[in-house]
């Protein structure tokens, strides 16, 4: 039909790009937010999205990725569940001259050079707000400042950088010393089976702070505490990551102490991001989204629904 005087839209009949996207899985409310606004944003900037989710194995997402560029998707967008163990798929993807655009999570610093660009939190910077928030809380305080972490999962990017943050906001301090640091898997289930645990070892009215590195921990880890006569938020001071409703609840209810916000809505930016790339431009190595930091001491009367 190619002399119907109409078939001149150029527009038209320009190329949808195929993107395939390898997510980690579903393990907290941030992440299924995360999934719904990158396919979101992928469906509006009309592009065919491959999504694959990968049920918290590593050995899944690689064989996603491998999928992807077996069938020769124009673009990866990659979120690693852990930082190590990438080398080689991300290899055959520049091989087979496919773009990997690195979303949410990192891979460690010795493969950067296998991917175009970073799009998400900058983590290490919530570790620092969390240690910023609790020298002034505790700025009387007498030494020891008895800190328990629960960290996300073994050697994810965000668990390392929330706990890297924290030391080194905490550096210049001595009193605080974190006296037991146990990984909850970023779940809610995982976080409460760890403080459980972290109880059998450790008097808890020793403890001052329990800092979780996402608020799905935090919401088990605080659904523990008010089984016990420990009451959280004024027995034990509650930090937390990520600023999802139920923590955002939970901190006006004087249950939290402080939420560190890392936004899930990274879908717009990061198809920015593609779409520059497909269209050759040059992007920055990293693209970080913004957050907030909500405490006690914040006006906590205007935060808008949460949408996670
Ligand atoms: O904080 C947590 C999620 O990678 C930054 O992963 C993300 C983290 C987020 O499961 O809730």
């Amino acid at each position: 039909t190619g002399c119907s005087g109409r078939n001149s839209n150029s527009e038209k009949e320009k190329k949808q790009y195929v993107i395939g996207f390898s997510q980690i899985g579903a393990e907290s409310s941030w992440r299924e937010r995360n999934t719904q606004s990158v396919l979101e944003a992928g469906k509006k900037a009309n592009y065919k999205i491959i999504y694959e989710n990968a049920n918290q194995s590593q050995v899944e997402q690689i064989k996603d990725v491998r999928s992807f560029i077996a069938s020769r998707v124009d673009l990866i967008i990659l979120t690693p569940i852990v930082e190590t163990g990438w080398r080689h798929v991300l290899e055959e993807a520049a091989d087979a001259n496919i773009p990997v655009v690195i979303s949410d999570r990192l891979v460690s610093k010795e493969d950067a050079y296998l991917f175009k660009t970073f799009v998400g939190p900058d983590v290490p910077i919530q570790g620092i707000q969390t240690a910023d928030f609790l020298k002034k809380k505790f700025k009387d305080a007498p030494a020891p400042i008895n800190v328990v972490e629960i960290q996300g999962s073994v050697d994810a990017s965000p668990a390392i950088s929330r706990h890297e943050g924290l030391v080194e906001g905490l550096k210049d301090d001595p009193r605080f010393k974190i006296v037991a640091s146990v990984h909850g898997d970023f779940m809610l289930s995982k976080g409460r089976e760890a403080i459980k645990n972290v109880a059998k070892s450790h008097d808890l009215k020793q403890v001052d702070v329990i800092y979780c590195h996402n608020d799905d921990m935090a919401d088990g880890v605080v659904s523990y505490l008010e089984e016990t006569d420990i009451k959280p938020g004024r027995d034990i001071t509650i930090c937390s990551v990520d600023g999802q409703q139920s923590a955002i609840d939970l901190l006006k209810a004087g249950k939290i102490n402080c939420v560190i916000e890392c936004d899930p809505n990274m879908g717009e930016k990061l198809f920015q991001v593609v779409t520059a790339i497909l269209d050759e431009k040059d992007v920055p190595k990293e693209n970080f989204t913004t957050g907030r930091v909500f405490s006690e001491y914040s006006d906590l009367t205007n935060i808008e629904e949460r949408g996670y």
